[in-house]
């Protein structure tokens, strides 16, 4: 048998696909749907491994969906706008749509190149206006259904990019691309109000089953719904200008325990004392510099200045609390003011500590001495029963939540209740303008005498001016000469476009439901493609969009169900997040990362070394990491796809850890994989010239073609269960297991001048089955083996076999038996073996007659297919 080609082989095949329009997937095809979609990619210039590994799994869902009859919807297309394309332009001096789409341009070829059964024809681009227009149409739909708000609201500002950056970008209290330090500026900006949705958000999680558990936590931690209560603590003054402090606690309970109030710098109390306090005005605007990122805050010291204002405790009327400005009280969340209850809450306790305010525990754990129980550097937060704490000693902090919420509603003050239970959210509307050139333009009219005027529907798209500069800091669109002064659409007055574009989490927040009917021009979506095709079944990407951009498709997928662009409130069904692509670094003596294709490794034993390809020079071997250019462990997939094929590189990528874990990329597992690829191939070269094609099934099978067509239908029902659950390292275990029994079938046939007809039918089949099994993974390769084995059309093409169940029965199986409960011998029974045949295998066990050591059986109790057990 002739060596496999992939280099051949592979653009053959993928051409004879493309002429067959194999993937493109008609939106009136009756069968019914099944939608496989990976996180389209940001076009950065080239794809790497981890878009490799990602499209690789979804492309095994894909083909295998198609196989099994349904009507797939496997699309691509690009993330395109974005911050790096205007990086480039002011670097590279290209524009960002040039930029782009040579990137696009590229990654197209090389995505081609993978094999993938992706339907083309719905390729799009979000920085294309046949995308954005309509991004443009559902905002202002938003904004008519109340979901769009103008507000202005404190960001974080990078001075150096000039933009404001979402807290996720501050890193350290420095922007995440210019390393600057942040300042906080106040802007009017344009809010998608996802708020409205926080409840929705936060309970349909619990139905979305198919997510990974850790993807719905993170969910509900970002939207961070609480149960609360509001108290009203009265002041002892009103020097502030008012006679009392409302807080928001989640721990009524702890209210013996209080030591201190708080409000935030920018509180009303606050300002008012302000004015006439030139130290609590500096100390104001110190508390600027922390920035808005929650993470900065848990970091900074806490600092607090004594108002001299006391409050009064809501339980009594002779104890009154110093009240504070303090830093680390935030004026968005809650009331803006806080009580302090050190023992229980760490950042109170710092605090207290620092100002000497002193702690008095009130929850102690259970079966602690509550008179030993003291709290000095560490807050206690877990369970236990009230302590130090009047009328509720001894409750559960439930119970004593459920008092005091008890209680002070029931106490009124100027004919308001003292205490409100209160659900809280810390998700915060999404603030989605941005003062860059390269997004959707935001489809708004500035005019002096009619405010905001949205852009008339005949006037979308608002599209983008070609004619930039970059060399000036800000936005281009801000100085362009001419783009942003139009007539006003209302009174036609002259006024002033909004110059800010639209965070592109909003152009990824509808893509999945753009590919439904990608083609259409009247309106964002086809409401029959959308309820045809979504949710989205099997959703795949990296755990890092697992907060946000889920969380905002979640959002939109509501909005648009709100403006009638939709009619479904979550977009993906099935959520997958696969591990990392990570691969050893390398170092030369004076510290240079070195790539990994100039070192060449020496193996001794366990022993590893390495050296540089051209010198010779000692390289020293480093942790396995993440694949980054700027470590250089980074290996290009056009190189591996050269050398080795598409196949080799899927195969390898699927085969080597569960697809959730990170899979270590190694030049030893790559070859591994090539020669799987050559061995599968002789083997199929060699049924082929021993059975010379398919033979009609024989009436009687012998023991070994029975053998052979068991291993062939278990691992084809196998791999089935395995792709269903996304296990694809399990598939490739059991394609290895069905071509060692196809290898030995093999050998012991080598012998015979004829095969028997049972033997040369049962090769002929398992050869079948198995390139089946291993299409969805290596596609190319089985139309090769396909053609080759003289099967019917092609194995794209070809329906999923079904196993035959009585070949997957097993034969015969091993108990475990028990004497009095412990464990002392195993037996081995038919599968289909009854109790009084089982009880008959047990007494005759040697083991089970050595343990019994001459006494009597009284009893046997067969739990079938488990366990026996004995009793003496
Ligand atoms: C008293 C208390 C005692 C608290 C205790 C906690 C522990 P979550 O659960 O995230 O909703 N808090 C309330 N508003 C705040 C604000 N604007 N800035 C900073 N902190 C604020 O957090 C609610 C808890 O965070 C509240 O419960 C309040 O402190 C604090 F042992 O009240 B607690
Ligand atoms: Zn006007």
């Amino acid at each position: 048998v002739e060596r496999y080609n992939p280099k051949e082989s592979e653009p053959k095949w993928r051409a004879v696909w493309e002429e067959r329009k194999l993937f493109e997937t008609r939106n009136d095809d009756t069968r019914p749907s099944y939608y496989v979609l990976e996180m389209f990619p940001y076009p950065s210039g080239r794809i790497h491994m981890g878009h490799v590994r990602n499209y690789a799994m979804g492309d095994v869902v894909a083909r295998y969906k198609r196989a099994k009859g349904f009507s797939v919807l496997h699309p691509m297309g690009w993330d395109a706008f974005g911050l790096p394309a205007e990086n480039a332009a002011k670097q590279k001096k290209v524009h960002p749509r040039e930029w782009t789409y040579e990137n696009i341009a590229t990654m197209r070829k090389q995505l081609k190149s993978m094999g993938l059964s992706l339907d083309w024809s719905r390729e799009l681009a979000t920085c294309d206006p046949s995308y954005y227009r309509h991004q443009q149409k559902m905002f202002l739909d938003f904004l008519k259904a109340g979901l769009v708000d103008r507000k202005t609201a404190k960001v974080n500002w990078d001075p150096v990019d000039e933009t404001v950056l979402a807290n996720e970008q501050v890193i350290d209290g420095r922007g995440w691309r210019s390393g600057a330090p942040v300042e906080i500026r106040e802007l009017t900006q344009w809010f998608f109000r996802i708020t409205a949705f926080g409840q929705e958000l936060n309970d349909a999680l619990d139905g979305l089953t198919r997510w990974p558990e850790k993807v719905r936590l993170m969910q509900k931690n970002w939207i961070g719904r609480s149960e609360g209560l509001l108290v009203r603590f009265a002041l002892e003054s009103d020097a502030a200008g008012t006679d009392e402090v409302e807080v928001y606690t989640t721990r009524p309970d702890t209210l013996f325990g209080a030591k201190f109030v708080a409000v935030a710098a920018d509180h009303p109390i606050a300002k008012a004392l302000a004015a006439k306090s030139p130290q609590l005005q500096a100390f104001i605007a110190d508390c600027k510099h922390t920035g808005t990122a929650q993470e900065a805050i848990d970091k900074a010291e806490k600092l607090g200045f004594d108002t001299g204002l006391r409050a009064v405790h809501p339980f009594d009327p002779n104890w009154t609390l110093p009240v504070y400005v303090a830093n680390f009280v935030l004026m968005e969340y809650g009331t803006g003011a806080i009580f302090g209850c050190p023992a229980h809450d760490q950042r109170d306790l710092d605090f207290v500590n620092k100002y000497g305010l002193g702690n008095t525990p009130v929850v102690a754990p259970e079966g602690t001495d509550p008179a030993a129980f003291v709290v000095t550097d560490t807050a206690y937060d877990g369970d236990g029963r009230m302590i130090n704490s009047r009328f509720l000693d001894g409750k559960t902090i439930a119970e004593a939540k459920e008092e005091v919420a008890r209680r002070l509603e029931s106490e009124i003050r100027g004919n308001r209740p003292v205490g409100q239970r209160k659900v809280n959210f810390r998700l915060r509307d999404w603030g989605v303008s941005r003062q860059r050139y390269w997004g959707c333009p935001i489809p708004i009219i500035h005019c002096s005498a009619c405010g905001t005027v949205p852009v008339p529907d005949a006037d979308l798209p608002v599209t983008l001016p070609d004619d930039v500069s970059f060399d000036k800091p800000g936005n281009p669109l801000d100085h362009h000469p001419t783009w942003k002064h139009v007539a006003c659409p209302q009174c036609g007055a002259p006024a002033r476009r909004e110059t800010d574009t639209m965070d592109t989490f909003v152009d990824s927040s509808w893509y999945f439901a753009r590919f439904t009917d990608p083609w259409r021009t009247e309106s964002p979506t086809d409401r029959k493609a959308v309820d045809r095709f979504l949710p989205v079944d099997q959703y795949i990407g990296g755990v890092e969009h697992a907060i946000l951009h889920l969380l905002y498709s979640r959002f939109f997928t509501r909005a648009m169900k709100k403006t009638g662009h939709a009619g479904l409130d979550e977009p993906f069904a099935g959520l997958f997040t696969q591990g990392m692509v990570v691969h050893e670094t390398y170092r030369a003596a004076n510290g240079d990362w070195v790539e990994p294709g100039n070192v060449r490794i020496e193996t001794a034993g366990s022993d590893r070394k390495g050296f540089d390809v051209e010198t010779g020079a000692p390289i020293t071997i480093g942790p396995i990491e993440k694949m980054s250019k700027s470590k250089k462990n980074v290996v290009d997939p056009d190189d591996i796809i050269a050398s080795y094929g598409a196949d080799t590189a899927r195969w390898f990528m699927l085969s080597d850890s569960p697809p959730d874990r990170d899979v270590i990329w190694t030049d030893e597992g790559v070859q591994g994989a090539a020669r799987f690829v050559q061995r599968l191939w002789r083997l199929i070269g060699e049924i082929v010239e021993r059975t010379g094609g398919k033979a009609a099934q024989p009436a009687q099978s012998g023991a070994a073609a029975l053998a052979l067509r068991k291993a062939a239908h278990r691992a084809l029902d196998a791999v089935g269960a395995d792709i269903e659950r996304l296990a694809f390292n399990r598939c490739v275990a059991h394609v290895y297991t069905l071509t060692n029994a196809i290898g030995k079938a093999l050998d012991a046939a080598a012998e015979k001048p004829q095969l028997d007809a049972d033997v040369a039918f049962a090769l002929h089949e398992a050869a079948a089955i198995v390139t089946q099994l291993v299409a969805p993974m290596m596609p190319h390769l089985a139309e090769e083996c396909w053609h080759a084995l003289g099967q019917p059309g092609l194995v794209g093409e070809a329906a999923w076999p079904v196993a035959d169940p009585a070949l997957l029965k097993d034969d015969a199986i091993t108990l475990p038996v028990q004497l009095n409960g412990k464990k002392r011998a195993e037996v081995t029974v038919p599968a289909d073996a009854d109790t009084v045949a089982v009880e008959a295998v047990v007494r005759a066990d040697e083991a089970v007659q050595r343990a019994l050591e001459g006494r009597a059986i009284r009893k046997i109790i067969v739990v079938p297919g488990r366990i026996v057990n004995v009793v003496v």
